[in-house]
């Protein structure tokens, strides 16, 4: 150990003057031969002990020292992983391949039949559990919620009766997400009477992971350059503080330009009407971030990628003005700073999901987000407003569990904590728009999330006004 008035001293008493953050490389190695080798090697002319002076230290471009080296692993939704032309048949691989993974995480806590053995007389009025896909979801005259279940074997019937324990749970079921029910059978076994919804979950006992070494990752989604509500002042403040902020990751969870053609009329709202030139714009604002960042940048519904999820990482010929610190990444995708995991989701799905369940609304994505991990499927639902790309493999599913699901496209702040896993929208850097005033959409523009790897607490800053503002 060697606190920091030892370091000073032994600089002193050899009329040395030391920087601070050499002072806190130092203690932080707490090496005494290490203290010692500096001040037999500065050159004599030395008045102040600068980085430069210590071996190992190394200055990054930008004059500031990592506090660790970003360590950045893309664990799925590398560029190049998806994006393949796909037959119609892969739809049935695809579902398979959801009902295998995500039953068996139910299947584990459960014994479940197969629905096709229902039809037997021996089970009319007994306790039956099932496993399956829901094909379609109903709400009937009296309110309560009638769900087709589906298997490999057959289909069943099944009903959530308003007046029992859990039916908020069952307004939340979406079509093609896979569930476990346990419940008792009609007397002519063609109705299961639901006790129990069953989803895949995350178990209570899970614990996330934490860095052992100190590193902060700053979380943003939806910047929108190109338009005219792009908010280029506070990008501008965001942009100075990153500069002095000792942070060493910036993820952006989609919607990095406004795109071209995305809705009818956005020509008249586009500062920036051409896609390339939107992306270089892009590029040169995060030129002049720092060079020690690792940028990771997916793509949202206004990118120039395909709109079907998972979509492609942006291709190389839009992104030459980019600093090289950046990585470009698919939506999803799960990627690991310093073993950290953060599920980055651009978030479409929460347009079904306000379409399909009660109560739900644009004003806090939280309950969707932690519905999503509760299902373990980002966007279960086929053919509304999130386009899926089907593929032999469901690459929207929830697994591994992150440590941190992180969504944009709402533009609406939430942050909510479930089973150890921590949900965070951050919001967006447009303001509102014409389409979203008419919607009754409230942004909440100019907001980062800085969260600290090594206690996993979110942080977060209001960009939107003069001064940096500290929201907790
Ligand atoms: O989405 C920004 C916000 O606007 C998000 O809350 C969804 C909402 N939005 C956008 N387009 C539509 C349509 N067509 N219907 C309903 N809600 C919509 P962004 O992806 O940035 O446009
Ligand atoms: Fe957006
Ligand atoms: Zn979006």
């Amino acid at each position: 150990m060697l606190s920091t008035e030892t370091i000073v001293q032994r600089f002193l008493d050899t009329k040395l003057q030391v920087h601070p953050e050499v002072v806190r490389y130092l203690a932080e190695k707490g090496d005494s031969d290490l203290l010692e080798r500096v001040v037999s090697t500065v050159p004599g002319d030395t008045i102040v002990v600068l980085a430069q002076h210590v071996p190992g230290m190394g200055l990054s471009k930008d004059g500031t020292r990592f506090l660790t080296d970003p360590e950045v692993e893309i664990i799925n939704g590398g560029e190049g992983s998806s994006g393949g032309v796909l037959g119609v048949t892969d739809y049935l691989h695809y579902f398979r391949h959801r009902y295998d993974h995500l039953g068996g995480l139910i299947r584990s806590r459960c014994s479940a039949m197969p629905i096709e053995a229902l039809k037997k007389p021996r089970y009319r009025e007994e306790k039956c559990t099932i496993i399956g896909l829901v094909s379609e979801v109903k709400s009937t005259t009296k309110g309560h919620r009638r769900v087709d279940v589906e298997d490999s074997t057959g289909t069943v019937a099944v009903l959530f009766n308003k007046d029992r324990p859990g039916f908020a749970d069952a307004e939340t079921l979406l079509p093609d997400e896979v569930i476990g029910v346990k419940g008792s059978l009609s007397s002519d076994g063609k109705l299961l009477f639901a006790d129990q919804l069953l989803r895949p979950d995350i178990p209570h006992s899970h614990a996330p992971y934490t860095s052992q070494t100190p590193g902060k990752a700053v979380l943003i989604s939806d910047i929108h350059v190109g338009s005219d509500t792009f908010l280029d002042d506070a990008w501008e403040r965001f942009s100075e503080w990153i500069r002095g902020a000792d942070i060493s990751y910036l993820l952006c969870a989609g919607d990095l330009v406004d795109g071209i053609g995305i809705y009818p009329g956005q020509e008249a709202e586009l500062t920036i009407k051409n896609i390339y030139e939107q992306y270089d714009f892009l590029g040169e604002l995060l030129q002049s971030l720092p060079s020690r960042l690792k940028i990771i940048l997916a793509p949202g519904n206004h990118d120039v990628v395909r709109g079907a999820e998972p979509q492609p990482a942006i291709p190389r010929k839009f992104t030459g003005k980019f600093p090289d610190n950046c990585v470009f990444v698919e939506n999803p995708a799960l990627v690991s700073l310093q073993g950290v995991r953060v599920l980055m989701y651009h978030g479409r799905s929460i347009d079904d999901q306000i379409g399909l369940t009660p109560g739900a609304s644009y004003e806090n994505p939280s309950p969707m987000m932690e519905w999503m991990l509760k299902r373990r499927h980002l966007a279960p639902t086929y053919g509304r407003k999130t386009p899926i790309a089907a593929d032999r493999q469901d690459h929207l599913m929830i697994d591994p569990i992150p440590e941190i699901l992180m969504t944009g496209h709402v533009h609406v702040m939430g942050i909510v904590q479930y089973h150890g896993t921590l949900a965070i929208n951050a919001g967006t850097w447009q303001s509102q728009t014409a389409f979203q005033k008419q919607m009754n959409i409230n942004p909440t523009p100019a907001r980062a999330v800085v969260l600290d790897l090594q206690t996993l607490a979110p942080t977060i800053l209001d960009f939107s006004g003069e001064e940096m503002v500290v929201l907790g």
